[in-house]
């Protein structure tokens, strides 16, 4: 049977529209991102152009102040949301699993969920300007414009959404790829022999995923802020709540973005030099110093406001110093130029590019961080050209990777002429767009005007955007008519390229290596055996693929001969010679339950199923999602919008529902380099890695109650904020409750090693019915303190009373809605239970506990600071 036949559940060819409806293997996600985001960088970059139409002379009207503001906004949130991120993200999926010697990311569904939570969240984002106006603030969101007073229109409220599901995105894609680099990397491939592009990525997932949850809980707040009228950021100390909690996203978000462009520029430097990286294991070191410091540094975008001069200070210290692993990496790219032999190839120079771009960007960033340079300098054109130096100089970084692997995605070379045009306008272009703004600094920025004795400068820069904007045309043609046209390569047309990328076909085929990489004899090498485990399973292979030996070690070894056994001219699609394993049933915390005994029909050649995961399902929850934000955006105003978040929950649940009964099957690896997480299983580090960021979420709101509490007064706050009736009997009922079903969990977990059904069935439904007593509890004491009626609180205590109100109902709603997954989690588990799941194999209730001992504990912590201080 052939690939199409098999049941909706592989994968159709890829000319087939519906194939990128339900792929889910990693190379096509990493396209469908790399498209998705090209598609935002050219609107985004539309919305520059009109911002240097209107700045071509002082007192232009091209634009009114309104639609300056919206556009400025609006190009900067999608350039460095949808645009630049994405962009590496799609790399990323590419490459990673190839790099690393992985058949695919450890959770490919989640995969899929991931990139259409990303595209509907950039959908939504455009739907804003429909909506009466997009948000107008400014990318930094500041304070207190972002809130309702300013920004009345609902385009404000969606883009908030818009980001909110973004990072539900980003999150999803974290988690994925920490679970696949720590469990999925090849026999022998230790962590810090990691390619460097991978080893940047990896680096990168870490810091979206501590730095994007900060973020998270300040738009939920936000949002909340729109949507129901709470007192955050209108608060005392609210202005700079908002600045703490975006800057300590917000500049390892700088980091982020610059990674990934570092690690492709370690890549095309080691490529094109034919040399490897100098000093390469202190570089690794310096990319981790910098992403630990990075969170460290937020406070010098304060430096403005009255924190005091000590803690300015050392802010400064901290900032600055952070240039210094930067030092080191720049010398070690340099010293690699200049004892290696350089090939001027358009890869090569857009590294180059990236190169000289972020050293001036570096430099002049490190006069934003002295305070006293700061107060001359903040909120003028030193900062806008500055910043982007930093990240259009990451940006020049990914173009480099889009010429490098061009060839590797497509199996065509694009026209190298046009490729140095491209880089010839593009950094010419850029230069005079940026560098005439640093001499024109007194701009204020953000403003859609500027004095006249500015004017030359500003035209030139305006120049300078238009051959930038007109470069972009010069790629899209190439690659677009190289896609038909360019000439053909075999696996590697670079020669001295030493990822394992590199050693299969161009493109790659569906299941990526012929064998089982292996690292084992100090180069890349594939078994042709299938491994079998004790359970029968293997791996999926077709049969009699020869036994390959790339001929390479991991990274920046010298050149190694090209290898030509490993070429498999199957681009993709077809390769799989059976029918559809029908996999195990369930959701994806059910890994025990997908057991190839279980899969049944669906054996490979190797003895076992194969990998089956293809699915529709993360397209219909997405744009469910989609629809319910657009919905949630306007419900204040009825109507239209009511109905349209009707219809979104409703397909929600059914796409949930849907998602959750799909059969699929991901084989945990068999042969795999494991440290430091070798008797973790994938299910449970991803469940680890997702509930260190919902930590940082939670201390996000934590960190602002207390931040608004001691603003407003630690004492004062009872007194004069909080109703007599809050009493603490209510939340210490709840404390007992949340307890008692944590132990519930731990007798559920011994009744399943005990073998008995009824006893897994008994202390689940006990710890459900102990969550929804919580719920009933909690929601009779909301509903007393709603209705208060005193001399104080005449109109009762509800969500939009005062800023105690605010926080303790949005920071107890937070836990009360993850008590609700929970028992969701519960109902899909509990008649599983029933039917005899669990027994053999308890790792889905011991997941589970680790989410509901984590919501026991948040609410360990919430008790004493809304009840007892
Ligand atoms: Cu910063």
């Amino acid at each position: 049977m052939s690939h199409g036949e098999a049941g909706g559940h592989d994968f159709p060819p890829t000319s087939s529209v519906k194939r990128w409806f339900v792929t889910t293997n990693h190379k096509d996600i990493g396209i469908l991102y790399t498209i998705t985001a090209l598609f935002f960088l050219v609107l985004g970059g539309v919305l520059a152009m009109l911002m240097r139409v209107q700045l071509w002379s002082p007192g232009a009207s091209v634009l009114s102040a309104g639609a300056y503001n919206q556009a400025v906004s609006a190009h900067g949130l999608l350039m460095v949301f949808w645009f630049i991120s994405p962009f590496a993200f799609g790399f990323a999926n590419y490459l990673v699993p190839l790099q690393i010697g992985a058949d695919d990311l450890a959770f490919p569904r989640l995969n899929a969920m991931s990139y259409w939570a990303y595209l509907f969240s950039g959908l939504l984002f455009i739907a804003s300007f429909f909506q009466g106006g997009t948000f107008d603030g400014g990318w930094t969101m500041y304070a207190p414009l972002n809130l309702p007073t300013y920004m009345p229109n609902i385009g404000g409220t969606t883009v908030v959404l818009a980001l909110i599901m973004f990072i539900a995105a980003v999150t999803m894609g974290s988690v994925n790829f920490l679970t696949t680099m720590y469990r999925m990397r090849a026999e022998g491939l230790r962590m810090r022999d990691l390619p460097m592009f991978s080893m940047s990525i990896l680096l990168m997932v870490w810091m979206m995923l501590f730095a994007f949850a900060a973020l998270l809980a300040a738009l939920m707040i936000l949002a909340a802020e729109h949507l129901f009228g709470v007192t955050y950021f209108s608060a005392e100390g609210g202005t700079l709540l908002w600045t703490h909690l975006f800057w300590f996203f917000g500049h390892p978000e700088v980091y982020i973005v610059f990674f990934p462009a570092l690690g492709i520029m370690a890549e095309c430097f080691q490529t094109f030099t034919g040399q490897r990286i100098v000093g390469r294991k202190w570089f690794v070191l310096a990319m981790v110093l910098v992403a630990l410091q990075s969170f460290v540094v937020w406070m010098h975008h304060m430096f403005l406001t009255g924190i005091n001069l000590e803690i300015k200070t050392l802010f400064m210290i901290t900032t600055i110093g952070i240039s210094l692993p930067f030092d080191l990496m720049v010398f070690s790219l340099i010293y690699t130029m200049i004892k290696g032999r350089i090939r001027f190839t358009t890869p090569f120079l857009f590294s180059l590019g990236a190169l000289i771009l972020f050293i001036v960007g570096g430099i002049t960033g490190v006069f934003l961080g002295a305070v006293v340079l700061d107060y001359e300098f903040r909120g003028t054109y030193w900062v806008v050209a500055h910043f982007h130096y930093v990240m259009v100089g990451g940006a020049t970084g990914l173009f480099a990777g889009i010429y490098y692997w061009f060839p590797k995605m497509t199996g065509r070379m694009y026209d190298e002429f046009l490729g140095k045009v491209h880089f010839a306008l593009y950094f010419v272009g850029f230069n005079l767009l940026y560098f005439p703004l640093f001499v024109a600094w007194e701009t204020p920025r953000r403003v859609f005007d500027y004095a006249p004795g500015l004017t030359s400068w500003h035209q030139v820069a305006s120049i300078g955007g238009f051959v930038l904007g007109a470069s972009f045309l010069v790629m899209f043609y190439n690659l677009f008519v190289s896609l038909a046209t360019g000439e053909e390569v075999g696996e590697n047309p670079w020669e001295y390229s030493t990822t394992a990328e590199w050693v299969v076909s161009s493109p790659p085929p569906l299941e990526n290596f012929p064998g089982k990489p292996s690292y084992s004899g100090g180069k890349l090498s594939f078994r042709d055996e299938p491994e079998l485990t004790a359970d029968g399973s293997g791996d999926d292979e077709p049969a009699g693929s020869p036994s390959t030996d790339g001929g390479t070690t991991t990274d920046g070894g010298l050149a190694s001969e090209a290898s030509e056994t490993s070429s498999d001219p199957r681009s993709d699609g077809g390769v799989r010679t059976e029918g559809a394993a029908t996999g195990g049933t369930g959701l994806v915390s059910d890994p025990g339950t997908a057991t190839p005994a279980a899969a049944g029909t669906g054996t490979a050649h190797g003895g076992g199923p194969h990998a089956d995961h293809a699915s529709f399902w993360p397209f219909v929850v997405c744009f469910a999602g989609f629809l319910t934000f657009l919905g949630v955006s306007g419900i204040q105003s009825g109507g239209a919008y009511l109905g349209l978040t009707a219809v979104g929950g409703l397909l929600s649940a059914v796409g949930f529902v849907g998602f959750a009964s799909e059969s699929f099957y991901v084989p945990e690896p068999t042969v795999a380099e494991q440290w430091p997480f070798g008797g973790v299983e994938n299910m449970k580090l991803g469940m680890w890695t997702f509930l260190a960021s919902d930590v940082v979420l939670f201390g996000g709101f934590i960190g602002s109650y207390l931040f608004l509490r001691v603003a407003n007064g630690w004492i004062h706050w009872h007194h004069e904020f909080v109703p007599e009736a809050h009493v603490t009997f209510p939340g210490l009922v709840n404390t007992y409750l949340l307890l008692a079903s944590s132990f519930a969990v731990v007798l559920s977990l011994v009744a399943a090693h005990r073998n008995s059904r009824r006893g897994v069935v008994a202390s689940l439904s006990v710890t459900w019915l102990l969550g929804v007593g919580f719920l009933i509890n909690k929601g009779l004491e909301w509903q007393h303190l709603f209705h208060v009626s005193t001399d104080a609180f005449p109109n009762g205590w509800n969500v939009g009373t005062n800023v105690a109100s605010s926080t303790f109902y949005l920071t107890t709603g937070l836990h009360g809605a993850h008590v609700v997954v929970g028992l969701i989690m519960l109902l899909y588990m509990i008649p599983r239970a029933w039917r005899g799941a669990y027994l053999d194999d308890d790792s889905s209730i011991e997941y589970f506990g680790l989410y509901w001992h984590f919501v026991d504990i948040v609410w360990l912590f919430l008790f004493p600071l809304f009840y007892i201080l």
